[in-house]
């Protein structure tokens, strides 16, 4: 986006407390580096060390510390045995789909009638609805089990019940009160706090009152597939080790990933694992093999990346433009043949959604560019031509190139839809609080948030909140800021070392890839490849010459790199695997001259 602009960054090297790294070092018998990965990453006591490091399925906790998990599964398995018809109520996002899947899947082979419904993103909108609740009990379901949503749906889980519907709400979302109050930073307690009379809920912060700290903090980032695997997990009384549990592991990687679920706790153990099952070509899902063949993914490693750049996507195609139940039917089918023809159409629908994408960068980076955007404190953009599925997207791109935090509004009929992204060190939502006299409706977290206003509004609102970004930022505040988890020596890299970054893996949100820093580095040759890539040879000192490589940075060959020039560095060390024999080579984040 920065199109060969390349934008300097101010360098923050972490200080994690050093008794703690030692102490780490000492005690579980790790790398220095390592145990300062570890204590900058939030995990300090040995037991965490090591829970985090073995990343094993035996180490995922009993599913029945969720409060009502007995409740729920007593409640499912009477509908099984009595032949009464369940219905999984998702949500069209890939975590939501991902979660329905997962769990109609599993009640379908336990024997239940079940069916599963998914709501319309543009005329139904996210979450329960009264419409759709009683469209289900006419159909003749006794039994609704929400997937990734339901835990602010007061009024439905009251509908609910008057039309003799027993709803189990499994999400993972914050709880608002019925007051419409966020209270998930409230300490659970029955009696503080106004959920939605369901039949029950389950939702990771809501555990049985005798559950240990440190297993809390393990499944309090579960996003909503990885709840529906802790009810499957209760429902099948299995080992973790069960094959038929073990199945459904892609699922919630894939959901979890794509909803930007923290990789750590049991997070970091479910990915991994369904990573693997994902990779592996020999009982991979008729669905995700058919997703993998349509975008040239066939006996390829899947990653993280893979997973948030070229699956989940498509996946979401269908539920940005048009309806999401084309990702249930590819995540929930037996059929090859069916599998790749909606594994196709998802492709080409996201081929459309990059090309609506496109043109609305397009558009609002011009809008951005007729006013001085450097000088906004945010950027507030409207149209009556975009397309709500996409804006959040272009909302990050734009944030991405002017660094303000970006509001995208989609105006129909005097009726304006938001949604808005921000950068490091501004709180969106608490943005959008102070402008809410001039909204009709808003909702969201520190970076992102959606809402609504009359159009007429759209001038007062640009102005108030810029002019409170600005006021919390200041002039200097708009600094990009690179995070730096240690300095090293480069001969310190060896492929021991890399083979123990290795276990830290998969990264990701909470757990990202490792940033190094090295000083005194000379560049002993220097040339393009491929666009405007970089492709350096470093030495320290006297040390090994080491092959770097720095993405979209070819606009400094010649200015800040030239052979012999000396430099500082920031990468992420990777090994390179080449003609049978492995190295470790830096991907370059960014530069600075030395001297
Ligand atoms: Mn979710």
């Amino acid at each position: 986006m920065v199109e060969g602009r390349v934008v300097s960054m101010k360098w923050l090297l972490a200080e994690p407390n050093e008794d703690a790294v030692a102490a780490l070092t000492e005690h579980a018998g790790l790398h220095p580096l390592i145990a300062r990965l570890l204590v900058n990453r939030g995990i300090t006591a040995e037991a965490d060390a090591r829970f985090f490091l073995s990343c094993e399925l035996s180490t995922l906790s009993d599913p029945t510390i969720f409060d009502q998990m007995e409740r729920s599964v007593a409640r499912i398995r009477t509908a099984i045995a009595g032949g009464e018809k369940i219905v999984i109520y998702g949500d069209y996002d890939v975590d939501g789909v991902s979660g329905t899947s997962l769990l109609y899947l599993a009640l379908k082979r336990l024997g239940a009638r079940v069916g599963s419904y998914i709501p319309d993103r543009m005329t139904e909108g996210y979450g329960l609805n009264t419409a759709s609740l009683q469209t289900i009990r006419i159909g003749g379901a006794g039994l609704v089990i929400s997937v990734d949503c339901g835990i602010t749906a007061h009024r439905e889980a009251a509908v609910s019940r008057s039309l003799g519907l027993d709803l189990i709400i499994t999400d993972h979302h914050e709880f608002v009160d019925a007051q419409g109050l966020n209270a998930s930073s409230v300490p659970y307690s029955a009696s503080s706090l106004t959920l939605p009379d369901a039949y029950a809920i389950l939702h990771p912060l809501r555990l049985s009152p005798d559950v240990p700290a440190d297993m809390r903090r393990h499944v309090a980032g579960l996003t909503g597939v990885g709840i529906a695997f802790k009810l499957v997990q209760a429902l099948l009384n299995a080992p973790v080790d069960d094959e038929h549990l073990k199945s459904y592991l892609d699922l919630v990687a894939l959901g979890t990933v794509a909803d930007v679920g923290k990789i750590t706790g049991e997070n970091h153990i479910l990915v991994r694992h369904g990573l693997e099952t994902m990779s592996s070509t020999t009982a991979p899902r008729t669905g995700i093999a058919a997703l993998k063949q349509v975008t040239g993914l066939s006996g390829k490693k899947i990653g993280v990346g893979t997973v948030g750049f070229t699956i989940a996507p498509r996946l979401n195609a269908c539920g940005r433009l048009k309806r999401a139940d084309m990702a249930f039917r590819l995540l929930t089918t037996d059929s090859p043949e069916e599998a790749f023809e909606i594994a196709s159409s998802l492709d080409s629908m996201n081929r459309e959604r990059q090309s609506v994408e496109e043109r609305i960068v397009e558009e609002a980076r011009r809008l951005c560019l007729q006013s001085s955007p450097l000088e906004a404190g945010a950027l507030v953009l409207s149209s009556e031509g975009w397309h709500p599925g996409v804006v959040g997207i272009v909302a990050s791109k734009i944030v991405e190139e002017f660094f303000r935090p970006t509001a995208l509004i989609c105006v129909k009929n005097g009726v304006g839809k938001g949604s808005a992204r921000s950068i490091p060190g501004y709180d969106l939502y608490e943005g959008l609080t102070a402008c809410s006299d001039l909204l009709l409706g808003f909702g969201g977290h520190k970076y992102a948030a959606g809402f609504s206003l009359s159009e007429e509004n759209i001038g007062s609102f640009r102005e108030r909140l810029s002019a409170l970004v600005l006021e919390k930022m200041g002039p200097q505040g708009f600094v990009r800021t690179l995070s730096i988890d240690g300095s090293v020596m480069l001969e310190d890299l060896t492929m021991t070392l890399m083979e123990e970054i290795e276990k830290m893996a998969p990264f990701g949100q909470g757990n990202p890839e490792p940033r190094l820093g090295a000083r005194g580095l000379q560049v002993v040759s220097s040339r393009i490849v491929g666009n405007s890539h970089l492709k350096l040879r470093l030495r320290q000192g006297q040390g090994k010459i080491m092959d770097a490589i720095a993405f979209n940075k070819g606009s400094l060959l010649g200015r800040q790199v030239r052979d012999g020039a000396h430099l500082a560095a920031v990468f992420t060390p990777r090994v390179n695997a080449w003609n049978g024999s492995s190295t470790v080579e830096l991907d370059i984040r960014d530069i600075k001259t030395e001297r």
